[in-house]
């Protein structure tokens, strides 16, 4: 049976943190395998760094325990001790001494006197009045009665993830890479999905853009525009047609990215209403006061299935999506019935993950199993209604040097989830639509000629 830490994930996290970043392997439960300490040792012995963690019944909130930069070995070595309450760790180094000290020699009556464990039947710790100070912890926890002890052995995450993770993201990476370049738009209907992306001024659309071509394009670009200005950067409709880095072939889809969503200004929802129906040209300069009207020099008077919307993107920086303020909440309802009553799919993009509290790299490569996403991805569902599995979590790259396999997953699978939603809304066309504004008529038009 395969052990699970007792450790919450928030706990973990804390102390992942606290000690450079570690992935921790759990190599002893005493509920598991006795609590017996010469046992302990034996499973223990010598796994480079390893950090030993204490539960007791008298304080569900707070863990202590030691951690050993060189591991349970036969030399004396300096001992940081830890204790964790809520989310703050405090420690203090005492040393040096021998690690099998940590727990009382029943024949010599030795022990460290600063923190003594005795497993066994008693199954109790007792600190020093001058440790529990520099532990910031009160007196009662001078004798603590033992439930469970844990022994992690502290891996090096990244290191770990060269030599393992990396083989299998590069793999993922390439398989991702082909199931988008082959994509066709359902039917092939039209040449290229049509995907607008649409969310609040700063909310990471233009980033996602520059993202998406990076990766097609081998490094990192900065093509779309992106800053931080409450009135918002991108004041264009711009549409992106990405070229693949081998043949230099444009992809299948086109990625629309517009002007922000604002509470009083930004983009107007005429104006909305125009891009998803084909209507505003690449490049038009929006107005947010003056929605373009049809006897606009560059208006699209017979927009084709290919200029309309497919699939619109909403994006939100996950880190504050939760603390949009009561108008722009209302205004994104609005623009989700809107959306709603055309018929077009939207699913929901979640940007900036990586700016999350507690979340570090390491935590990219199974994000959605990560607590605090978790929760915001049950905010968002709950205050918006959306679907969990419409929800999508990226990190844009927004000021590397270099592209990384575990974000171009993040990145590509996300993409790949808004293209077939792009297609479920082609394939839902109704016949007539689908011929009268398809590719059929361009044919027709093209064969008349
Ligand atoms: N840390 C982090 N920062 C991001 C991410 N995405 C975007 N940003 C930053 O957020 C800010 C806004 O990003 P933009 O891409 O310009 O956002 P936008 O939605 O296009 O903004 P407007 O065009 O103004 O509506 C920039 O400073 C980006 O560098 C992300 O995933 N992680
Ligand atoms: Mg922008």
């Amino acid at each position: 049976m395969a052990m699970r830490t007792r450790l919450t994930w928030l706990q973990e996290k804390c102390l992942q943190n606290h000690f450079g970043g570690k992935h921790f392997c759990l190599l002893y439960k005493a509920s598991v395998q006795t609590f017996c300490h010469q046992n302990l040792f034996w499973t223990c012995w010598d796994h480079g760094p390893t950090m030993l963690v204490l539960y007791s019944e008298d304080s569900e909130d707070c863990v202590v325990g030691a951690y050993l930069k060189e591991g349970f070995r036969k030399e004396t070595i300096s001992i940081t001790l830890f204790a964790l309450r809520e989310t703050e760790v405090l420690e203090c180094t005492i040393g040096s001494y021998l690690p099998s000290l940590l727990f009382l020699d029943r024949e010599s009556f030795d022990c460290i006197p600063d923190f003594c464990i005795v497993l066994g039947e008693e199954k109790n710790l007792t600190i020093s009045s001058e440790t529990l100070e520099k532990l910031g912890l009160p007196l009662r926890y001078s004798t603590m009665s033992i439930q469970e002890c844990e022994v992690f052995r502290c891996e090096v995450l990244l290191d770990e993830r060269k030599t393992r993770d990396i083989d299998f993201f590069n793999r993922m990476q390439n398989s991702l890479l082909h199931a988008l370049r082959t994509y066709k738009p359902y039917g092939d209907l039209v040449p290229q999905a049509r995907i607008l992306l649409l969310g609040p001024i700063g909310s990471g659309k233009s980033s996602f853009v520059n993202s998406v071509k990076s990766i097609f394009r081998g490094s990192i670009t900065h093509q779309a525009m992106v800053g931080c200005d409450r009135n918002g950067i991108s004041d264009n409709y711009m549409t992106y047609s990405i070229k693949y880095r081998g043949d230099g072939s444009p992809l299948p889809f086109v990625l629309c990215d517009s002007l922000g969503l604002s509470q009083n200004a930004g983009l107007h929802t005429d104006d909305l209403a125009s891009i998803l129906t084909g209507h505003i040209p690449d490049r038009y300069q929006f107005n947010s006061k003056k929605p373009i009207t049809s006897d606009h020099p560059s208006y699209i008077h017979d927009p084709l299935l290919k200029d309309r919307i497919h699939c619109v993107v909403l994006v939100f920086d996950i880190s504050s999506v939760e603390h949009l303020s009561y108008g722009m909440v209302a205004k994104i309802k609005r623009v989700r019935k809107m959306l709603i009553k055309c018929g077009i799919l939207h699913v929901v993009l979640l940007t900036h993950v990586d700016s999350l509290e507690l979340i570090s790299k390491g935590d990219l490569i199974d994000i959605y199993n990560c607590e605090p996403v978790k929760l915001k991805l049950e905010a968002v569902h709950r205050d918006f209604g959306f679907a969990f599995s419409d929800m999508l979590v990226v990190s844009n790259y927004v000021s590397e040097w270099h592209l990384d396999p575990v974000k171009d997953k993040l990145i590509l699978s996300a993409l790949r989830h808004i293209l077939y939603t792009a297609n479920d809304f082609l394939e839902d066309l109704p016949l007539d639509g689908q011929k009268s504004e398809g590719k059929d008529s361009r044919v027709c038009e093209q064969k008349k000629k």
